[in-house]
């Protein structure tokens, strides 16, 4: 819970407008995955299954976050006052603990690898995930002293360079079994994920780089929802597409 500076009316609109954007995308994107488990192979379904509980609880969780932000603010004389009521932070990293590891979930899920291999590596990536949301969240509500958002930062990151080890490393070596149509999905699945993945650090580092208080809050509202449409939306999207590529080669495409 932070302390929030008065906001210009073009500011507040600007995060409303997203956060009512981000809304509409989760939406929209879970009756899409739900619908779209008919058009892949049985195997594949509960991949696209994981995909529709992130953008569902990500759309809960922007209702919230939504609710918690314009009850946060009052127009008083043309600005945006601090209302008295906080503004809650913790929406959003109780959504990531939960959607988080669902997403990586949703990966191993697609590829089918076998039990032992997919469990071990899941056990060794949900523990990274809940390590690097967790000790984000302890610098995240930090906006005035930054040396304590930096050490917090730093000490996440950890668990998060292990993350991408992972995948990169890997599961590069565990996909050599697939089909080049599916190495190739896979390829371009890897790079949004480390792409949409990195734009949360720089997110965060934002209100370090000397910015004013009021940018910092717009531009952490603004660059985590983005990052979250990108990392939940767009990434469940290339999921279904390997999803299909691969009900397509083992013949359990379903003929509509
Ligand atoms: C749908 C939500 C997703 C994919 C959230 C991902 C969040 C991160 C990769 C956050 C990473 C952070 C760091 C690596 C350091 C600073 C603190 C965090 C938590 C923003």
């Amino acid at each position: 819970m932070n302390l929030l500076p008065e906001l210009l009316s073009s500011q507040y609109s600007l995060v409303y407008n997203i956060l009512s954007f981000t809304i509409a995308s989760m939406g929209a994107s879970f009756v899409f995955f739900l619908m779209a488990r008919q058009q892949v192979g049985v195997t594949y379904r509960p991949a696209l299954l994981f995909s529709a509980l992130v953008v569902g609880i990500a759309c809960y969780h922007y209702f919230r976050i939504f609710d918690s932000f314009e009850s946060a603010y009052a127009l008083a004389d043309g600005v945006y006052k601090p209302s008295g009521k906080p503004f809650n932070d913790a929406y959003r990293y109780v959504d990531w603990m939960l959607t988080v590891p669902l997403l990586l979930v949703e990966l191993v899920a697609v590829l089918h690898l076998a039990k032992d291999v997919s469990r071990k590596m899941l056990v060794k990536l949900i523990i990274a995930a809940v390590l690097m949301i967790g000790l984000g969240y302890i610098g995240e509500g930090e906006l005035t002293n930054m040396t304590t958002r930096a050490i917090w930062g730093t000490l996440s990151s950890i668990p998060f360079v292990y993350i991408l080890y992972v995948l990169w490393v890997e599961l590069g070596t565990q996909v050599k079994t697939q089909s080049e149509t599916v190495r190739g999905l896979l390829k371009v699945t890897r790079v949004v994920l480390v792409a949409t993945w990195g734009v949360y650090p720089i997110t965060y580092l934002l209100p370090m780089l000397g910015i004013d208080i009021q940018s910092s809050v717009v531009a952490i509202q603004v660059g985590y929802a983005l990052a979250d449409v990108a990392a939940k939306c767009g990434y469940g999207l290339l999921i279904f597409f390997i999803a299909r590529a691969k009900s397509e080669e083992d013949g359990s495409l379903p003929v509509a």
